[in-house]
């Protein structure tokens, strides 16, 4: 009972999820829709039941392209009638800049000026509705913003034409609305061959040249990172040490294969569970977010379960927080081999120091007894 008690969620918990995450129909590259969509609205609403604190959207999930300005504040209103009825906020607003075939060959880094300059706009206009729902970040995920033909685009080129774009969201930003912030959510590839800035160090390192890097943060995805065979808890760890972790997008997903986006924990749950000890053991106080989608095969109702299961999971590797910290055996060997975070000396005593290498091999390093206990706590017999 009590333990049932601890996997609900609460608005504290800060749980996010994105209305396309809900919104998504089971359609995949080779397959049509295996259930109706549901309607974006419902969404909110549906989430908000469920008290999960926010939702992120593209503004063409709630606002489709092509919508008259009159429609469009209608669903505004309507979305915002629901976020104060039901108590949910908005916490990201981007825009699909993939799906339409306009963009078949990028958004940011398209050849055609004029494509760009739509692209832009689109954030533009996301940004705006962004700020009237209450939210102050736009998650950039450029999915189309790469190649398969390595002569068509120069990298050097599609570099500048992004800075160029990110720049001017950033003037739009500062002069409007200073309280906004913008972020790169980084993938190293699908739906294009190559996607540029494939990894969160990528935006990092790009990051750096743009005009007001201050304004500019990361959301790692940790299906994408997987997708790169690389280490999520690492990528993580990373951009929380850079000050940047503006949100994260949690899932899960088989390393190296297509994007899965299947629910958070369903594949890792270790990779998953260093992650949670991550976000709840620093400083970091946005939102959990689920991306990720139910599988195929479910119905409508599977939805629910899939955004509830996304949740308790979270919630029960949190919980395993407490017994890892407070497990003497694990926290011993922790202690013991982990070291000291003391400061190295200066180089002229390093220098001068007598190191014996015999010696300092001699230090046991017993991880197999560690990394066992880890999975016995996590499997609960600890
Ligand atoms: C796709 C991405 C996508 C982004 C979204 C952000 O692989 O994860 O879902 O997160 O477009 O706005
Ligand atoms: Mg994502």
């Amino acid at each position: 009972m009590a333990k049932t008690r601890l996997l609900k969620p609460k608005k504290s918990d800060r749980f996010s999820f994105g209305l396309w995450t809900i919104m998504n129909t089971g359609r995949d590259p080779f397959g049509e829709p295996t259930r109706p969509p549901i309607d974006p609205l419902e969404v909110i609403v549906g989430l908000a039941k469920r008290n999960v604190y926010s939702f992120e959207l593209h503004a063409e999930d709630l606002v489709p392209l092509g919508t008259n300005a009159r429609q469009r504040d209608r669903l505004v209103r309507e979305a915002k009638k629901r976020m104060q009825d039901y108590d949910i906020q908005c916490t990201n607003c981007g825009s699909n800049c993939f799906s339409h075939p306009v963009f078949k060959d990028g958004a940011f880094t398209s050849n055609d000026r004029n494509v760009r300059a739509f692209a832009v706009q689109r954030y533009l206009h996301a940004i705006d509705l962004g700020y009237e729902l209450g939210c102050r970040l736009c998650n950039l995920w450029w999915g189309r913003d790469g190649l398969e033909v390595e002569g068509s685009k120069d990298t050097r080129d599609a570099l500048k034409r992004l800075r160029e774009c990110c720049n001017l969201l950033t003037e739009y930003v500062l002069k409007n609305y200073p309280d906004y912030e913008l972020s790169i959510e980084a993938k190293p590839n699908e739906p294009r061959g190559d996607i540029f800035l494939p990894t969160i160090g990528h935006a990092l390192g790009f990051i750096a040249t743009l005009d007001h890097p201050e304004k500019w943060g990361v959301v790692p995805e940790l299906a994408h990172v997987r997708m790169a065979g690389l280490n999520s808890v690492h990528e993580v760890a990373q951009a929380l040490d850079a000050g940047k972790l503006r949100s994260i997008h949690l899932n899960s997903q088989k390393p190296l294969r297509y994007d899965q986006d299947i629910r958070f924990g369903a594949e890792d749950l270790k990779e998953s569970f260093f992650v949670v000890y991550l976000l709840e053991t620093s400083e970091y106080e946005g939102t959990k977010s689920f991306d990720c989608h139910p599988y195929r095969t479910e119905d409508r109702q599977g939805v629910w379960d899939f955004v509830e299961g996304n949740m308790r999971t979270y919630l029960l590797l949190r919980e395993k927080i407490k017994s890892y910290q407070e497990d003497t055996q694990i926290q011993r060997i922790m202690t013991k081999v982990c070291g000291s975070q003391r400061p190295l000396p200066s180089p002229e005593e390093i220098a001068a120091t007598t190191y014996d290498p015999e010696k300092l091999l001699a230090n046991r390093l017993p991880y197999e007894k560690l990394d066992q206990m880890i999975v016995e706590l996590l499997l609960g017999v600890r």
